[in-house]
């Protein structure tokens, strides 16, 4: 049995949408986006640092959600959402994958730790100034890949999932502005799938 630990409004919201998008049984253990619930005891021994998402099944523990994903893509699916190593797609679609954690991720947990999660009197006008500059960068080469496609590689992919879910949170953030109307339109095709509504809505 696959068992999701979930917060919500987190990167636990891009497991949910894989596991919906492959039909998965799961059971989603929700827990509340607060340090009590994050750093109880219980959830440290799933993860040390008592983060979102962990996924669990057969006892094995797994955190980290690219790992999550991918683990799940490659034990539970018929590939589909991984283009076949040999095809133009896969670098491609690897640098998407990662360039979420990597690029993306940074600055967003910058400006939500200075705009929701420290008290007013600690926030840092000039660290969100310079994590938003840097988002911006980093959204611009999506914004260009994005150039006639529907999505990262041309068909949906787990770097959607990846990526896709971090330019959703970007846009929520509003991050995206209107030069960036790729992103837009892409965040448009997200949003018809029944799948990433589930996994936001968690
Ligand atoms: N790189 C990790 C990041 C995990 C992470 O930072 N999760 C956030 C939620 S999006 C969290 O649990 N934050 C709680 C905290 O920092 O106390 C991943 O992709 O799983």
């Amino acid at each position: 049995m696959l068992t999701l630990h979930h917060a919500p409004n987190s990167r636990a919201g891009r497991i949910v949408w894989l596991l919906e998008e492959l039909g998965l049984d799961y059971k989603l253990n929700r827990m509340e986006f607060s340090p009590k619930a994050l750093k109880s005891d219980e959830h440290r021994a799933r993860h040390p640092l008592g983060r979102v998402p962990v996924l669990e099944e057969d006892g094995t523990t797994l955190y980290e959600s690219g790992a999550i994903v991918e683990y799940l893509v490659r034990r539970h699916s018929d590939g589909s959402l991984i283009p076949p190593h040999e095809s133009s797609s896969f670098p491609e679609y690897l640098q998407w994958f990662h360039y979420c954690e990597g690029m993306v991720m940074p600055p967003i947990n910058t400006i939500i730790v200075q705009t929701i999660l420290l008290p007013p009197e600690r926030r840092d006008n000039t660290v969100l100034g310079q994590a938003q500059r840097l988002l911006g960068k980093s959204l611009k080469p999506v914004n260009d890949a994005l150039s006639n496609r529907e999505y990262l590689i041309g068909s949906f992919s787990a770097a959607d999932i990846m990526l896709g879910h971090s330019l959703y949170m970007s846009n929520r953030l509003d991050c995206v502005d209107e030069t960036m109307d790729q992103i837009k339109r892409y965040i448009g095709n997200l949003e018809k799938r029944p799948a990433f509504q589930k996994g936001i809505s968690a």
